[in-house]
């Protein structure tokens, strides 16, 4: 990373967890029963997931690696509030490096104004940094450009348009 994500400076360290009611932490099985899709659809379409759907797409994805997906959870309720997915890709490029992914990035909207979206992309892409990707991308909406720039994030111009075949 040329602009390091540490930019950010939330009010957590190991000494001062932050607020109590709230972690960060990789998901989980039983957040399926925490509203995770739920919130995932406040982000766009995720379809009718069972259970038995979600358990077989989370054992997938641990047994391929490469796939961090991160949330936020309130304790108070056992809810998902905020999620990021970090999927790492194996290159030959770059001395046989790997490059980072930044998707499906969402914040329950009753949750605005608390800084988790920031906490919660930091985080993944300190994770990212940490893990050896030689970069992390991401697709965003216009209005999403200068909150991804505040953390980082830089647009390259000529050499990052982003392109969709849609299936
Ligand atoms: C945004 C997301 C991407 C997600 C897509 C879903 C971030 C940084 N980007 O581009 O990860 O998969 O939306 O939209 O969170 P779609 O259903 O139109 O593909």
């Amino acid at each position: 990373f040329s602009k390091s994500p540490a930019t950010f400076k939330p009010k957590i360290s190991a000494a001062n967890p932050g607020e109590d009611w709230m972690v960060v932490r990789p998901l989980q099985r039983s957040d399926y029963e925490k509203g995770f899709l739920q919130l995932l659809s406040q982000l766009t379409s995720t379809g009718n997931i069972s259970k038995k759907q979600f358990d077989e797409r989370f054992t997938q994805m641990k047994m391929a690696g490469g796939y961090y997906v991160t949330v936020i959870e309130d304790k108070r309720l056992s809810k998902i509030i905020a999620a990021a997915t970090l999927t790492v890709e194996q290159k030959f490029i770059h001395n046989c490096s790997l490059r980072g992914r930044l998707e499906d990035v969402v914040v329950n909207d009753t949750y605005r104004g608390k800084q988790l979206g920031k906490l919660i992309v930091v985080t993944v892409s300190l994770l990212a940094h940490q893990l050896g990707c030689y970069k992390m991308s991401l697709d965003c909406k216009d209005k999403l450009i200068k909150f991804y720039e505040s953390l980082g994030y830089a647009l390259e111009a000529g050499n990052s348009n982003a392109m969709n075949m849609r299936f």
